[in-house]
């Protein structure tokens, strides 16, 4: 396994995450698909919002800008708007992507401007102390929902398709290698690309449902999942799919901007 330290900015550690967080094995996995691709630092700006897993822009020593609550993909638009030539990756929590951020998400999708969303979906607002998410689920216990959120939970795969994202994937913080994998090919493709990570906040989100700790959850993750289309998700439905559900080529935002320019100088003469 090569080394990610030099794409650390090691003054700001340590880090905040508890202990078992999945948010730290995300950075890994990202900092991984970067190392593997032959990126520059240089070439690549990480954009986010505000939550434990958005902390990510400021460790990582790339261009970053850290901006607010689910706020990163507007930011982002205008970074990739102004700057088409970079990588423009977005790290984010469930709640900055999907509650707070969620009409961002959508039209982002639907444009499909170039850029990498990372979803890490702890189902819960790990930052702000357990608070339910739109993940967090019917029936599961958070800081807010006592006696059982009543809340019906998104498909987040589901929604980034509907609303016309041109990449989509799921996996776990078990499933390193696909991570890794999933994060590369998002990272090249030219379009919209969400990758859902489903991640372990074991400090609310398992401690509320009595889960148990981190390795446990990520046992759940190991056992509740399975490869998109397989056997045993034909047997039991209730499985989660893992897997790229969407890679498509479809015309991208930047390149559409761009030739708009070019007919509006020429119509200028
Ligand atoms: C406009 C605004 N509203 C609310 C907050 C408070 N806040 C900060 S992070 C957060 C939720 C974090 O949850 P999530 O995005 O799922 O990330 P996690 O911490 O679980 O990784 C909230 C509500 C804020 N910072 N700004
Ligand atoms: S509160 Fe949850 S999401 Fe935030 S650092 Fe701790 S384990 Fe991670």
């Amino acid at each position: 396994m090569t080394s990610v330290k030099k794409y650390i900015r090691e003054r700001f550690f340590p880090h905040i995450w508890c202990p078992g967080c999945g948010h730290g094995i995300v950075l890994n996995c990202m900092l991984r698909a970067v190392d593997q691709m032959g990126l520059e630092k240089n070439d690549i700006v990480v954009v986010s919002g505000i939550g434990c897993s958005s902390r990510i822009s400021g460790y990582v020593d790339f261009h970053s800008l850290h901006t607010l609550h689910g706020r990163a993909l507007a930011f982002a638009t205008g970074v990739k708007l102004s700057k088409p030539e970079l990588k423009v990756i977005v790290p984010m929590g469930d709640g900055d992507a999907l509650a707070i951020g969620g009409n961002h998400f959508i039209h982002a999708a639907r444009r499909n401007i170039d850029m990498t969303a990372i979803v890490m979906n702890n189902r819960i607002y790990g930052m702000t102390g357990g608070q339910y998410s739109p993940l967090t689920g019917y029936g599961k216990a958070a800081t807010t929902a006592p006696y059982g959120n009543i809340d019906h939970d998104f498909d987040i795969v589901e929604l980034a398709k509907a609303a016309g994202a041109s990449f989509v994937a799921r996996t776990t913080t078990y499933h390193v290698q696909q991570m890794i994998d999933m994060i590369k090919k998002a990272v090249a493709h030219e379009g919209f690309a969400v990758v859902e990570i489903l991640s372990q906040c074991p400090t609310y989100f398992g401690r509320k449902n009595k889960i148990g700790d981190a390795v446990e959850m990520m046992e759940w993750f190991k056992d509740n999942t399975t490869p998109i289309g397989s056997e045993a998700k034909r047997k039991n439905p209730s499985l989660i799919e893992r897997g790229i559900f969407v890679q498509d080529k479809k015309l991208e935002y930047c390149s559409e901007y761009d030739k708009i320019i070019e007919k509006a100088m020429k119509g200028r003469g």
